[in-house]
């Protein structure tokens, strides 16, 4: 079993092992909430794009592989419980199930995952060393040109020309790349042509906003032409605080 599906009266959702990573959601009668790739098949030991990847030990390419190797290991369910207004799962990884040369350290990873009204994902971090870590979600769009992103910090360090930046507008309408690291405010609202999204953070110090646009998409294998359209990352992160023995989440509603 590498992937757990779920067709529930209020939604419907594809999690794989690998990673523990929910790479399809959909409230019923809804848009889809999560962007993933059609590019490419899931591929053991390979990171797959979409959905909420987790990024750990580190964010990034601080080291190889990039963004971690918590996206690309399988982790176990734990425990799983079927009510009839949500589903509840559970997910560990342990320095026990992987031996890693280049990570010596003992840890332990839950991912607490609640599918219900809301989207809800919350992982315990607990590691003799700080991290930095991400729930990188993908969220899905008709389309970018009528999508803007509300509730922005009004500083931010942009990736692509290694400089921090100060901004009046706590809204962001994307029309070029983008690769941005805010400081993280609590609450981010993405207004979709027709409802919007809702993501609160929790304990998270920096939300990295992502779209690799036309000219980044084309160096990457996994997404088409086109794709870059329909989607937009809204990451919950700890990269500038690092990350120890502590929680980070994210909860996701939906409305209109
Ligand atoms: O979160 C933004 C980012 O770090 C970008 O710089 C971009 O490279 C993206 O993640 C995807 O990374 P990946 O390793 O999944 O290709």
């Amino acid at each position: 079993m590498d992937m757990i599906e779920i067709e529930h009266q209020l939604f419907s959702a594809k999690v794989l092992l690998q990673g523990a990573q929910i790479i399809h959601f959909q409230w019923k009668n809804q848009q889809p909430l999560l962007w993933s790739t059609d590019a490419s098949f899931y591929q053991e030991g390979k990171p797959f794009r979409g959905g909420i990847p987790i990024c750990w030990p580190w964010f990034g390419k601080a080291q190889d592989p990039s963004h971690g190797f918590a996206r690309i290991n399988k982790w176990k369910l734990f425990y799983r419980e079927d009510k009839q207004d949500s589903v509840y799962l559970e997910f560990i990884l342990n320095s026990d199930m992987l031996k890693l040369s280049y990570w010596p350290y003992i840890f332990l990873l839950k991912l607490k995952m609640y599918l219900g009204k809301e989207l809800a994902l919350s992982l315990s971090i607990d590691s003799d060393v700080e991290t930095t870590a991400a729930l990188h979600s993908y969220f899905y769009t008709e389309s970018i040109e009528q999508t803007s992103i509300h509730g922005l910090s009004h500083s931010f360090f942009d990736q692509l020309n290694q400089q921090n930046v100060i901004r009046e507008s706590s809204s962001l309408k994307i029309d070029e790349q983008i690769d941005r690291i805010y400081q993280s405010t609590l609450l981010n609202v993405i207004q979709r042509p027709q409802d919007q999204i809702v993501i609160h953070h929790e304990n998270a110090s920096d939300v990295v906003v992502w779209n690799p646009w036309s000219e980044g998409s084309e160096k990457i294998s996994d997404m088409k032409t086109q794709d870059y359209q329909h989607m937009i990352c809204i990451e919950t992160a700890r990269i500038n605080t690092p990350i120890k023995n502590e929680t980070l989440s994210v909860m996701i509603q939906h409305k209109g």
